[in-house]
Formats: C-alpha cells, structure tokens, sequence
C-alpha cells in the first residue's frame, strides 16, 4: 500500500510536470519521485519496459488474478480465494457459478458485454431516457450524469448517474422519496435489466436500450440537495483531478469529501458542512480557480 501510494504520488507529479521528462536524473528533481522510481523511469526510456513489471506480469497466479477482477463484482481477495481453489479462466467460473454472488453472477453473464466502452451517442440516449423515465415519476427530480462522461469523453466505461430532490435534504433525514421507487419504474420501462445492489440511497445495476446490443452498467445515487454538489464534483472526478482538489482544502483548512466541507478548526477538528448551492462555491471556499468538467481530466 506504501509504494503502491509512491506510484501514484510519482505518477501525478510527473503528469503535472510542464514540460517532458526525458530522463531518470531528470524525473528524480521532480518533488514526489524518489530514487527508485526514478531509476524505473530511467530503465523505461532507455528500454521501452520495465522487467519487473514483466515479470510480475507473467506470473500464472496474478495473470489468473487480473482476469477475474475484470468480473464486476470480483475483488482482488475473491479472485485470490477463487484461484487457489484452481478456477483461474471464465470457463472455470461459468463451471462454479455456486461460488460467486448474485452480483459477480451477473458480472460474469455480461462479461464481455461490460468491457465494451459505451460510444457519447449512446450515453447521451440513456441520459434522455433516464431523465424522462425518472421525471415522469416526479418532475421535481433532478438527474445529472457524472464519471468520464460529464467530463466530456468520447466513450465511458459506465452511466454514474447522481439524482436529487428539493423535498430530501439531510436535514429531513428521511428521503420521502427512495430509489426502489425509481428502479421499479426503470425495470418497468425495460431501461433496467438486471439489479446488482440496491440500497436505499445507491444502485448499481444494468441497462439496455432499446436496439442496442450491449448491456451497460448503471450506478445511481439518491443524494439530499444540500450533498448533491459535493456529490456531484467527487463522482465527475477524475480521481486523479479530486485528490489534488482535496489537497488543495487540506493546504487551506478545509475537508473536501463526497458529502460535504468543512473548515478545518486549528486543533484540526472539522467543523459544520458549509452550505454549498453549486459546484462553484466549492472552488471558492477553497480559491481554487474554477475549471470546467472537460476541464478536470487532470
Ligand atoms: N472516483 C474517485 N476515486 C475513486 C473512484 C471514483 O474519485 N477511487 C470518482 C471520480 C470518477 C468517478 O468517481 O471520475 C466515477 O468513477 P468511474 O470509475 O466510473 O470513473 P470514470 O467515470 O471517470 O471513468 P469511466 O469512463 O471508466 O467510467
Ligand atoms: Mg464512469
Ligand atoms: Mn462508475
């Protein structure tokens, strides 16, 4: 987890670095980038690979590994359970369906289905029918489709879709409206066809349109109105743009998370979440300058 945590550290800083690192001794001036990350970057240019991580590539039991994470639903301890009891292909997991979860079951019926990326025509369509399918339930609703695709990607890897309503604020403690209303509508309406989890405020589920071949995956998340812009900024990401976001409230005395901010007390105790009515005002109390969704893919 420590150098798993150096990696992404080096990762970043290198990705911000202004101008192209064409060199270990280069890279290792770059606060973030020790000496033997420095030295990998070094043996990268020089080599175009890396031999440990060749190595660690070719390695039976984390080739097995790697290909069983790739089913939704399927952590990396599942898939270390699973391969020491000798499943290591899709064949040998379709061969003991008894093993796995209603959810890794349905990861595996769509595996392959799910690997596909989801072209911006077609996400655009599920957004449509989303809106129209929840609004009809209610009008007040308010849906906003976040992940890669808010951020103006060509394709997504799944529909994030973050939903609110004016009557349900974390005040009220109880939203007088839940999910399983809105799923239902969704299974009724055939967008939704299979369900992974649901909780009462978080989905995560499957959808087809009408005509399209593929099954997609389907988050959605019911969030008081007074979360839902912090909800909103955390799940438009991208992760990498939301850990230096959260660095920068740090430096200014602030906790940035999924929910809320807080000012930070000088004992360090967070205080009451601040009111926040867009995602602007969270740029501002923490003067960060404001930038765009297709802006934050950094
Ligand atoms: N997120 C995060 N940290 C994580 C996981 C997610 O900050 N460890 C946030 C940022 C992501 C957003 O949640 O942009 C949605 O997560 P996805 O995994 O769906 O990522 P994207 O939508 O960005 O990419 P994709 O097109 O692959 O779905
Ligand atoms: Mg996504
Ligand atoms: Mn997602």
């Amino acid at each position: 987890m420590h150098r798993y945590n150096a990696y992404r550290n080096a990762a970043n800083a290198v990705a911000q670095h202004p101008t192209r690192i064409t060199s270990g001794s280069e890279a290792r001036q770059i606060k973030g980038v020790g000496a033997k990350i420095a030295q990998k970057i070094e043996e990268f240019l020089k080599t175009g690979k890396l031999e440990k991580l060749e190595k660690i590539r070719a390695d039976d039991t984390n080739v097995a590994i790697n290909l069983l994470t790739r089913v939704s639903g399927i952590g990396p301890a599942k898939a270390r359970e699973l391969v020491e009891q000798g499943i290591t292909t899709i064949e040998d997991l379709h061969k003991n369906q008894d093993k796995l979860n209603h959810h890794q079951q349905i990861g595996l019926k769509y595996f392959e289905e799910f690997e596909k990326r989801i072209p911006r025509d077609e996400m655009e369509k599920i957004e449509e029918q989303l809106k129209s399918h929840i609004t009809s339930l209610d009008s007040e609703y308010v849906v906003t489709i976040c992940g890669s695709y808010r951020r103006g990607a060509s394709s997504s890897g799944d529909v994030d879709a973050l939903l609110t309503h004016p009557s349900y604020t974390s005040e009220s403690s109880k939203s007088p409206k839940n999910l399983h209303h809105v799923v239902d509508e969704l299974k009724k309406k055939q967008l939704v066809t299979d369900v992974l989890s649901l909780g009462d405020t978080k989905f995560m589920g499957v959808c087809l349109l009408k005509k399209e071949l593929t099954h997609r995956r389907l988050d959605i998340r019911l969030l008081p109105k007074d979360q839902y812009f912090c909800g909103v900024l955390y799940f438009t990401g991208s992760d990498m743009f939301n850990k230096n976001m959260r660095a920068h409230a740090l430096e200014q005395g602030f906790t940035l998370n999924e929910y809320c901010i807080r000012p930070l007390g000088s004992t360090g105790v967070p205080g009451e979440a601040l009111p926040v009515t867009c995602e602007e005002d969270i740029f501002d109390y923490i003067n960060y300058t404001y930038r765009e969704p297709q802006q934050r893919n950094m």
